[in-house]
């Protein structure tokens, strides 16, 4: 491959003493939850990611434009790279090949411990052990200097020498391996979810094309984005409105760092921005995120002011002004990011704080004389924000402080508890009237707290603000709270630490849920992620035999229970029910609300963009892909505000 003079992470010379012995792999048995978060599906996914990252590196380096990942039917994966090959020489102190160091030490270069070392960017090989030792078997192959160099591994432990199996033209490395379901709970491997990040990743790096295949189902798939991540706001932008026609793509590179960001405005009203470092996620933003925040305000109000589009008298236009309906991709790459904060979700290098600012201050003002057209939509769009914000910030105020808050007055519709520490007080957001009296009669008056949501709830992805703080069950909902909302919104204020979505186990009931989830995801984020969200379980049947009766929660569990009695030759009787209202008092009670008894699902926002998706995709602008969704999923819906 030829060299290139201005890629990122230009590799420095290599030799194999470089790698740092640190410690043997079975602190990664022992604790496998330090080296990868988890071991459910979650940490079984990651493994896949470790070693794309490494073939990823590779292709940043400029060494590499294709990467093959191919799961196999016995759940094994395989991903194999065109880069130059994992070294094989021999290490002057181990006196083992520098493949075999890579894969059974586990050395040095990002910090060990919860999520701080997923680092994707000169950190060659750093996962590759991690995931040995997590594996049944690992197989490695190697193509370089002519040869394919083989050797295979279990559970961390070398099990055959490095052998070379045959001769070869071009280089490249392949990983196979199979998780240990001694370690994991979970060991077969979601296609979806591995899709989902592989675009991401292709996205992030124009140029590379990733396959996907899973032998399981015959799937075969190729991702490659020749415009980057403009396609991928785009993409993000599928179902929404845009206002301008192409997404705003600016880069720039130096020998030390490249910054690309690609953005669109559509006609939504909140703020979608992803900012990633290295192609990692960071969902916490930093300095990248801070230098694009401020050269987008600065370049918008400079342009605004110099063609009379605010006036001598008129106020600046605010961040929220400009970032109001933006769609927008932050991407740098650098070669030692420092992850920072609890979750490691924030850039902290403070360098790029100025390197981004500078760069896209001067790509966008270029971009902005050249295309007028643009420009005004933007700015009239960013005006119009500004104007809309001060008629809000008043309905919100009404709301949230002068309103019933302060004066201590709760929405007539809430059955509160009498319990006043909101660490043992739960509120349940009900579905109907009649659901919500059952749940008002069969609660634990001392903790359980009862609000009935009726009608049509707002799709507040599309409400202005103004306009969803006019809608009754939204205010009920905030003061019933009582932790404010948006950027006033203080977590500690929380008159009830668990919050319980009791909707329908029908169609109707999911789309309230999606939009009560969009509304907690987009103004109460933290009620979220600090665990405070959950949804009801009601169960589905109710079957009965003789004197024996059992409560159902699912379609697989009635047909186990069915089986067992028809074995028996018992009879037995199915009941259905299908919404809440068809149980008493004391059936909610005892099926859905007692917390000795009850399971319930808590809500993680376990990727902002996935359920920004989901939620776009069911509320968004454009009509097919919700019609889809709901003819796949329902024959009639009602209450939903579309
Ligand atoms: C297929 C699945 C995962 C990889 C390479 C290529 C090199 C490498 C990998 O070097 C040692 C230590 C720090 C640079 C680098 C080859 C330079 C020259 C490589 C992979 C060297 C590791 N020749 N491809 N590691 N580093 N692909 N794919 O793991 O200084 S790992």
């Amino acid at each position: 491959m030829d060299e290139e003079t201005s890629k990122v992470n230009q590799p420095e010379e290599y030799s194999a003493s470089d790698i740092q012995v640190l410690e043997g792999l079975e602190a990664v048995r022992k604790r496998p939850g330090m080296y990868i978060g988890s071991t459910d599906r979650r940490g079984l996914h990651h493994l896949v990611y470790e070693i794309v990252y490494n073939s990823v590196d590779e292709a940043m380096s400029g060494s590499c434009d294709k990467i093959i990942v191919t799961i196999h039917k016995d759940e094994s994966i395989s991903v194999e790279d065109n880069g130059r090959g994992i070294p094989v020489d021999i290490h002057p102190t181990t006196h083992k090949s520098a493949l075999e160091t890579i894969m059974t030490v586990l050395h040095a270069g990002g910090k060990f411990g919860g999520k701080a070392y997923q680092v994707s960017g000169g950190l060659h090989g750093v996962g590759a052990s991690v995931v040995n030792a997590l594996s049944a078997h690992t197989e490695v192959e190697v193509k370089r200097n002519g040869h394919i160099y083989k050797q295979t591994y279990s559970r961390g432990h070398v099990t055959s020498d490095l052998q070379i199996i045959g001769d070869c033209e071009g280089t490249g490395t392949t990983v196979t391996f199979l998780p240990d379901n001694q370690i994991f709970t979970e060991t077969v491997f979601e296609l979806d979810t591995l899709t989902e990040r592989i675009r991401e990743i292709a996205y992030l790096n124009r140029g590379l094309e990733i396959e996907l295949n899973d032998e399981r189902v015959d799937s075969y798939m190729s991702y490659f984005f020749e415009g980057g991540i403009a396609g991928f706001v785009r993409r993000l932008n599928r179902n929404r409105t845009a206002i301008h026609p192409h997404p705003i793509s600016l880069m720039r590179q130096t020998d030390k760092y490249s910054v690309e960001v690609a953005f669109q405005y559509t006609e939504n009203y909140t703020d979608n921005t992803f900012s990633f470092a290295n192609c990692v996620n960071t969902q916490d933003g930093g300095t990248h995120l801070t230098g694009f925040r401020t050269a987008l305000t600065r370049c918008l109000n400079d342009y605004a002011r110099r063609n009379g589009i605010l006036k001598d008298n008129d106020n600046n236009l605010t961040g929220d002004d400009v970032r109001e309906g933006i769609t927008a991709i932050v991407s740098v790459k650098l070669s030692e990011p420092q992850f920072e904060g609890q979750t490691k979700g924030k850039l902290g290098n403070i360098e790029m704080k100025t390197f981004v600012d500078q760069s896209v201050n001067d790509e966008l003002a270029l971009y902005l004389e050249e295309h007028p057209d643009d420009a005004k939509k933007i700015l009239e769009k960013c005006v119009l924000s500004a104007k809309a914000r001060d008629a809000a910030r008043h309905a919100r105020e009404l709301v949230t402080r002068k309103g019933s808050l302060e004066t201590g007055t709760l929405p007539g519709k809430l059955a509160d508890c009498s319990e006043k520490d909101p660490s043992q007080c739960e509120l349940f957001l009900v579905e109907g009237d009649s659901a919500g009296g059952s749940a008002k009669q069969g609660r634990n008056r001392r903790t359980q707290a009862i609000l009935p949501l009726r009608g049509k709830i707002l799709n507040v992805e599309k409400a202005s603000p103004d306009r969803m703080f006019a809608h009754e069950e939204i205010r009920a909902l905030i003061t019933a709270l009582g932790a404010g909302i948006d950027e006033d919104f203080d977590v500690t204020k929380l008159r009830y630490h668990q919050l319980v979505l009791m909707t329908d186990a029908d169609v109707d009931g999911a789309h309230i849920r999606t939009l009560l989830l969009t509304f907690f995801f987009r103004h109460m984020p933290q009620l979220i992620s600090e665990g405070h969200l959950f949804i009801a379980q009601p169960p589905l049947y109710k079957i009965k035999s003789a004197k024996e009766e059992h409560w159902v929660y699912s379609d697989a569990e009635k047909d186990e229970i069915a089986a067992k009695y028809r074995a028996s030759n018992k009879k037995y009787d199915v009941q259905r029910y299908k919404g809440l209202g068809e149980m008493s008092a004391e059936q909610l009670w005892e099926t859905t609300m007692n917390p000795e008894t009850r399971t319930m699902l808590q809500v993680e926002i376990e990727d902002a963009q996935k359920a920004d998706e989901i939620f776009s995709m069911l509320m968004g602008d454009n009509v097919e892909p919700r019609r889809n969704y709901i003819q796949t999923y329902a024959t009639q819906v009602k209450n939903l505000d579309i």
